[in-house]
């Protein structure tokens, strides 16, 4: 039951001059994004933008423009990919006339960045169809991950000149989500991580626990122990941005499987989601910062860990940490955070508050990927 969260590529492709912009969109991805536009329509969110491309943008007096079209990436998308939007508009001023089309991306932090304006001279009733594209920075770029939003605007003038106007606008919130990185554990990356070997609650964690196979990172719990494993990032360079995990618990009750942030000491500096091993599905939200727990949150979100993969996720911003299963927010804590770089880790283990009930079989945590 994995989601199919492959990006969509979608586009308006511009045909050099001719008066009708083509919407180009193939086969099953048109049909998934024609979908995804008609549920999308509906929202009171997409209400309230067209009303106010309709309302406020566009007054009575100034009726010049109307966007005829849009479409905007969606899904998940990584260093090197592309980003596309565009929109086709409509000269309705009644007369021959220039337009400006800008589009921005904003990141999780807030920050914007400007494409070009494009500029486009249109007939009383012609069309256009104006596209961008943005390669998502890799490498050493301060990329932070997480959702974007993304907004499309048509100018009377050069955006930033004086007397330029917003005739009309298009934006989503949430549009695209990028990532810097996707382990896959197709390998063992040692550039990145390493196995953890300590006491923790009532075993211990042994590097020989850690292992990849199918794919897959491994964490077993030995038969009749109370031992774990856990993986670690080398570095301490996580601190705001999206972390994602998408794996299959073992039914292996009094045991947790944690996917976290973490600096020492304890208590100081923590980003917490721990689901218990078994079939309830019960999770937990923590946080801890100035050595307490700052934030705690229990919910059973309604479905079965042990029995497929599913995806956990917090979004981790300045002020703001959100946890997510499978999409879905579920909850969000506003202060208590700390604000010091960590390390990622991921953990199945035996803690001291739980029963100690040593597993029968060998209970093993399969982890498909880690996104971030
Ligand atoms: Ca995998």
């Amino acid at each position: 039951m994995q989601k199919n969260r492959s990006q969509v590529f979608n586009g308006i492709k511009q045909k050099n001059n001719t008066k009708t912009a083509v919407l180009v969109l193939v086969g099953f991805l048109a049909l998934a994004l024609s979908l995804f536009y008609y549920l999308g329509i509906n929202t009171a969110e997409d209400r309230e933008e067209k009303a106010g491309i309709l309302e406020e943008e566009v007054t009575a007096a100034e009726q010049k423009v109307s966007v005829e079209s849009y479409a905007i990436s969606s899904g998940e998308f990584f260093p090197g990919d592309e980003i596309n939007s565009g929109l086709t508009i409509m000269n309705t001023s009644g007369k021959e006339d220039n337009f400006w089309i800008g589009c921005s991306i904003q990141d999780p932090l807030g920050n914007w960045h400007d494409l070009p304006a494009q500029e486009t001279h249109l007939k009383d009733k012609e069309k256009t169809a104006v596209d961008f594209f943005w390669p998502v920075p890799g490498g050493e770029s301060q990329l932070v991950s997480g959702p974007y939003l993304l907004t499309m605007a048509v100018w009377s003038e050069m955006p930033g000149e004086k007397n330029a106007r917003r005739l009309a606008t298009v934006q989503r919130k949430e549009a695209f989500h990028l990532l810097k990185y996707h382990e896959d554990f197709s390998s063992f990356n040692r550039d990145l991580w390493e196995k953890s070997e300590h006491p923790l609650g009532l075993g211990q964690l042994e590097a020989d626990n850690v292992a990849i196979a199918d794919d897959l990172l491994k964490i077993t719990m030995p038969a009749d122990t109370l031992d774990g494993g856990q993986l670690e990032s080398k570095a301490y360079d996580h601190l705001y941005g999206s972390y994602r995990v998408n794996m299959k618990l073992p039914d292996a009750p009094s045991s947790i499987t944690g996917f976290f942030l973490y600096r020492a000491p304890d208590y100081y500096h923590e980003v917490d989601i721990e689901i218990f091993n078994d079939t309830r599905g019960k999770v937990m939200f923590v946080t801890y910062a100035g050595g307490n727990v700052t934030n705690e949150y229990e919910t059973y979100p309604g479905f079965d860990p042990t029995k497929d993969f599913y995806e956990y996720r917090f979004d981790f911003y300045p002020g703001k940490v959100s946890f997510y299963l499978e999409g879905v927010l579920l909850k969000t804590f506003k202060d208590g955070l700390t604000d010091k770089p960590m390390k990622l880790m991921i953990n199945s283990w035996f803690p001291r508050w739980l029963d100690g009930i040593r597993p029968e079989h060998d209970a093993v945590t399969r982890i498909d990927w880690i996104k971030y």
